[in-house]
């Protein structure tokens, strides 16, 4: 085995924002194995076990970002506004936020980062669409847009500072799925966290996107230009199908929500009306 393909060493620390969120409080007690030190990070104080700390700080305050990042290692950054809001929110979370995980990266020495993208990036493609990492952007929220502009961000600060990025556009990512279409978006946490130690131990991660969903049975997205990552997702949201599709109403066809990858989010409108 060359040395350019050994398994990455263990990091010393590997920092979580969005800790207090569903996906972080998720991730809590189970990545202890990846790192010396789990840095939880949300504007409040969490819970901790183990070999996690704590440490509190707005997304919004740069220095804030940078003491928390001080004494470098891999980040996963989950933190931000999560669904569509008004610009004013999604402005301060999620592209000041965003900007200042990348920026304190590069001042702390961060080499390596998950960016929590999401499906809302290329919502407005039709279901009937199979996508790969190339297809192209298609927002379907000023959310989705925010999400752009993260992936824009992270690759920017590959191509001019190194820092590797795992963009992964996650699906939807929920104890169970939800609705009918979550059996084709669902990503289980298992599956996360394999996604998870697959970015921190490939020895060459670059600046990929991949899309985050299981091993559905239905899928709209294509992950084969991503296969050196390793990530071989296990779940499924099949055994979900017969009581997601018993649920009504039964859906219309021909509505946006259903056409579209993006669902509710495509049907939506500009979250500053009333
Ligand atoms: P969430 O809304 O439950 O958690 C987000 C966390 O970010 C919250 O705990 C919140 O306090 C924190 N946060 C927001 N603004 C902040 C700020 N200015 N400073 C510090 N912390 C701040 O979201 P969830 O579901 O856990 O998702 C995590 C990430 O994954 C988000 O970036 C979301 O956009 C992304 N994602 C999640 C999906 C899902 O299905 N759960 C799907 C696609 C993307
Ligand atoms: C997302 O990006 C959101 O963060 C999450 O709350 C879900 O709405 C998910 O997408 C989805 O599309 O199901």
């Amino acid at each position: 085995m060359a040395v350019f393909d050994t398994p990455r060493q263990p990091v010393s620390r590997l920092v979580v924002t969005g800790a207090a969120g569903g996906i972080g409080t998720a991730l809590r007690g189970r990545l202890g194995h990846l790192a010396e030190t789990i840095v939880l990070s949300d504007r409040e104080d969490v819970t901790t076990d183990g070999n996690e700390t704590s440490h509190p700080c707005d997304l919004t305050d740069l220095n804030a970002v940078r003491a928390l990042l001080r004494g470098g290692g891999d980040v996963l950054h989950f933190g931000g506004q999560s669904t569509e809001a008004p610009f004013e929110t999604i402005l301060q979370a999620n592209l000041i936020g965003t900007y200042n995980l990348y920026e304190a990266a590069r001042l702390e020495g961060v080499r390596r980062v998950l960016f929590a993208s999401s499906n809302h990036t290329i919502g407005f493609h039709r279901r009937e669409c199979r996508l790969r990492a190339d297809a192209p952007v298609r927002p379907d929220s000023l959310y989705g847009v925010s999400k752009v502009y993260g992936e824009a961000v992270a690759r920017l600060y590959y191509d001019k500072f190194g820092i590797e990025s795992l963009l992964l556009r996650i699906g939807s990512c929920f104890p169970v799925p939800r609705d009918r279409r979550m059996l084709a978006t669902w990503l289980s946490y298992d599956d996360l966290l394999r996604a998870i130690e697959a970015m921190i131990r490939v020895p060459r991660l670059g600046c990929p996107i991949v899309y985050g969903a299981s091993a559905n049975a239905e899928s709209w997205w294509d992950n084969r230009d991503t296969a050196h990552l390793g990530w071989s997702p296990q779940d499924s949201a099949e055994p979900h199908r017969a009581r997601l599709e018993a649920e009504p109403p039964v859906p219309d066809p021909l509505s946006p929500a259903v056409m579209f990858q993006g669902g509710g989010f495509c049907a939506a409108g500009h979250p500053s009306d009333d």
